[in-house]
């Protein structure tokens, strides 16, 4: 892409979304806010078509996006007071709709960054599961009430969350209605990073400047490729990854990175 379309895309950052959600732009990264703090970012069809219209319109030139919730909450998950009026083959469609939507974040241009804090419930963390990384405050806690309520998951929760923790504790959340608290979310796979109150929002803007640096075939092939593979038989993921192996090395993003390390201008790997 030429600096003049990237310049002219960055003015330009100020996708049309419903008051639900505000997005803001802060150098190669975009910060999207769930901003209905009064029903505790509840999601409901607006605010989801939102989440879609503001992935669809990204700027080429964004190279990674942080997802947070605004008030004490990340998401308290579906909006249950639209389900009253679903009839059966409405409800199937709603929940088409959240898969699109969520299938946009997993499988979309970007990596994604989901920082979590307080309720973390039903469908938020079926939209936490669908972001590549995520940061949890010591304040989240994690659970799927489905069970209580008399329904069940229906963005993509069964195929996302036992990847994520097991079947065996999705079972238990949404049998017994038991919570996980931060510490345990992040001892069973839900938090990639546990961070204290009120640091979650600097430290996932920090995790995705710093993914926005990476070779972005490279970060196309963590997303689209990765997935893929851990999903496939071996003998066909071994030649798919030899082949993605092949694509990436064979850049001249990836001559140029290498040639930085070896003449000593690329950066080291460092303990952290
Ligand atoms: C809501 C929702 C909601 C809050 N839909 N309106 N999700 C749940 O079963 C979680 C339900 N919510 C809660 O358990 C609590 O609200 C919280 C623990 C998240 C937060 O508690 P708190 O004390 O901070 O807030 P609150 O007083 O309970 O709620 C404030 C307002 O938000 C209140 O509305 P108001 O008009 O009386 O002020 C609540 O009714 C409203 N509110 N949560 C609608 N979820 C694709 S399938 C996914 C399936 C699921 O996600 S199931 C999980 C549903």
């Amino acid at each position: 892409m030429s600096r003049g379309m990237a310049t002219r895309s960055k003015r330009q950052f100020a996708p049309r979304l419903p008051a639900s959600l505000t997005a803001k732009r802060r150098g190669d990264i975009a910060i999207l806010r769930l901003s209905r703090p009064q029903k505790r970012n509840a999601i409901d069809d607006t605010l989801v078509l939102g989440i879609e219209r503001f992935f669809r319109t990204l700027p080429m030139d964004i190279r990674a996006v942080v997802v947070h919730g605004q008030g004490e909450h990340f998401s308290a998950g579906l909006d249950l007071s639209e389900l009253t009026e679903r009839d059966a083959p409405a409800a199937v469609a709603h929940s088409q709709t959240w898969h699109r939507v969520f299938n946009q974040i997993q499988f979309g241009r970007v990596p994604v960054v989901a920082v979590m804090h307080g309720a973390v419930v039903g469908g938020g963390l079926e939209l936490a599961a669908a972001c590549h990384l995520r940061v949890a405050e010591r304040s989240a806690y994690y659970a799927l009430p489905e069970g209580s309520r008399g329904i069940f998951l229906g963005g993509a929760g069964s195929i996302r969350l036992p990847r994520l923790i097991g079947v065996s504790r999705v079972m238990e959340l949404m049998l017994t209605g038991r919570t996980y608290g931060a510490e345990e979310g992040q001892t069973y796979g839900l938090s990639h990073v546990l961070v204290d109150d009120g640091a979650g929002l600097a430290k996932g803007i920090e995790l995705a400047e710093r993914v926005a640096t990476n070779a972005p075939l490279s970060n196309f092939a963590i997303m689209h490729v990765l997935p893929r593979i851990a999903e496939s038989d071996p003998s066909s993921g071994s030649l798919t990854e030899s082949l993605m192996a092949a694509v990436a090395s064979s850049s001249g993003e990836a001559k140029r990175r290498l040639k930085d390390f070896l003449e000593k201008r690329g950066k080291k790997v460092v303990r952290e």
